[in-house]
């Protein structure tokens, strides 16, 4: 269970509020630069398609030290809204920016929103609509296109869909989407898309559920929402908010502490609720509202040399716990994709000229490397193949599940095994990537998508097999 609480200035501002009927909340750390725009987008959604409501914009912020908190409150005020937008609403605007408490001694996005959901639940909001801090694309339609369907359309959880580049939101192609859509049966194309309209029903369930953990604490927040929304029985939408741009990351610089949070907590839930996935076959649609604009998402640069590096430095350095944590025939493929890996990421660097760790650009800043596309070609050939990388998850879910029922230590020893699991998975996770990019190099974004379903299927077809190492096969 979650420790802790709000803090006294925090129950005093909820006293100040009172009751509201519809909340914005905006997590952030180290968000100055990109936060204003946020809130003056989300402050003249609130005004312009929700006149008649009680609103309420909450900030809850890390304790920045760059200024974040200040900009939120210099931002205009909501008379200003009003002004530009010609809309007279019945009632005034309130917008807060507090410092939130970590929980069970752990900060992280998933802590804002922890304190985000109870002030929610106190002021008994009917929606809450949540959007991060460091969007650039983020227009005043998104709240209502994210709190419509709850306020109008009695849905309890509204998740995202955006025009992403093919290279974007890796995580959620590689693993989030196939994977809860192959458990649940939902096919909700952004689970952690991080932008959600939840119902004032779901918020309360959310904040009585014993799921909680360090991870969920942190980045693990968005694909706890998303599943304990599917399998509490919860009504799922989407919505499509066009374009998601916002602070790039390379997947393989940047994202590896957050795959670990999110594929910890995406693996946790699934092994310890088996009840909810092993009866579910095959996957449905869930219904998508939104007018479906035509965009051209900004393109992200990745760093493929280093993909396939770090894949197969994996080998080496991690090829006991890879022994443990995947079935044999896996683990002889993977091992074998690896060495491969290597021998190519040899050949490319010679061809390119880079030695070393000097493996050129990446994040989208500028160097004078290679280009996504250089060494994209340079690799040229190099294929994980998508069953491989189904039966690398499956592995996974099973050996998480293993360590959950195992009788005899205690917690914390089996939470670390876990995350030795989790972290000796981001090498395969890197070549499963790379792959992705190096095939895709050539085609389009809408084309990209085609292979990232052609993926999710996989993963529906293999799901006896998953059932098969469940049941210790
Ligand atoms: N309060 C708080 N917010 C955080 C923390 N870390 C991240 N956030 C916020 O969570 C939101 C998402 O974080 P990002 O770093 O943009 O991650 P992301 O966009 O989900 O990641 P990608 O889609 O993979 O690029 C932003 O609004 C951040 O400000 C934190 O430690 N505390
Ligand atoms: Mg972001």
């Amino acid at each position: 269970m979650v420790a802790g609480g709000l803090s006294a200035p925090i129950r005093d501002l909820i006293e100040r509020l009172g009751q509201a009927d519809l909340m914005v909340g905006i997590p952030s750390f180290k968000n100055a630069a990109t936060i204003g725009y946020v809130v003056r987008a989300a402050q003249a959604g609130l005004v312009q398609y929700f006149p008649d409501l009680r609103p309420v914009l909450v900030n809850a912020d890390a304790g920045s030290s760059d200024g974040t908190q200040r900009v939120v409150a210099e931002t205009e005020p909501p008379e200003y809204i009003e002004r530009i937008l010609l809309v007279r609403p019945t009632n005034r605007l309130e917008k807060v920016s507090l410092t939130y408490p970590e929980v069970d001694g752990v900060g992280g996005k998933g802590a804002a929103l922890r304190t985000i959901f109870e002030m929610a639940a106190a002021l008994k909001v009917s929606a809450l609509v949540v959007v991060d801090s460091d969007l650039r694309s983020i227009v005043p339609e998104w709240i209502e296109l994210l709190a419509g369907p709850i306020i109008k359309g009695g849905y309890d959880f509204v998740a995202p869909l955006y025009a992403r580049y093919k290279y974007d939101g890796t995580i959620t192609n590689t693993v989030t989407y196939p994977l809860t859509r192959a458990l649940y049966g939902h096919r909700i194309r952004q689970p952690i898309g991080g932008d959600f309209g939840v119902s004032g029903d779901l918020v309360r369930h959310y904040l009585k559920l014993d799921t909680w953990d360090a991870d969920v604490s942190r980045f693990g927040i968005d694909i706890w929402m998303t599943t304990e929304a599917l399998a509490g029985g919860f009504a799922v939408c989407q919505a499509r908010l066009g374009a998601k741009v916002h602070d790039p990351k390379d997947p393989g610089a940047d994202l590896g502490p957050m795959f670990r949070q999110v594929v910890g907590t995406i693996l946790r839930l699934a092994a310890r609720n088996p009840e909810r996935w092993l009866d579910i076959r095959g996957s449905h649609d869930v219904p998508a509202y939104g007018f479906e604009r035509i965009i051209d998402p900004p393109p992200l640069e990745v760093n493929t040399l280093r993909l396939v590096s770090e894949f197969q430095a994996g080998s080496i350095g991690m090829a006991d716990t890879w022994a443990e944590m995947l079935a044999p025939a896996t683990l002889e493929i993977v091992l074998e994709l690896a060495r491969e890996a290597g021998s190519r990421f040899d050949d490319a660097s010679r061809r390119l000229g880079v030695h070393g760790g000097d493996t050129g650009a990446s994040g989208g800043s500028a160097s004078s490397g290679p280009s996504t596309h250089e060494m994209a070609d340079a690799l040229a050939g190099f294929h994980f193949p998508d069953d491989v990388w189904s039966r690398v998850i499956y592995d996974l879910v099973a050996s998480v599940g293993r360590i959950e029922r195992t009788v005899g230590p205690a917690d914390d020893r089996k939470s670390a095994t876990i995350d030795r699991y989790v972290a000796a998975l981001v090498p395969i996770y890197f070549g499963r990537v790379a792959s992705f990019v190096i095939e895709n190099r050539d085609i389009t974004t809408d084309e990209a998508e085609e292979r990232v379903e052609g993926q999710a299927r996989e993963f529906e077809l293999l799901k006896p097999y998953l059932i098969e190492r469940w049941h210790g096969a």
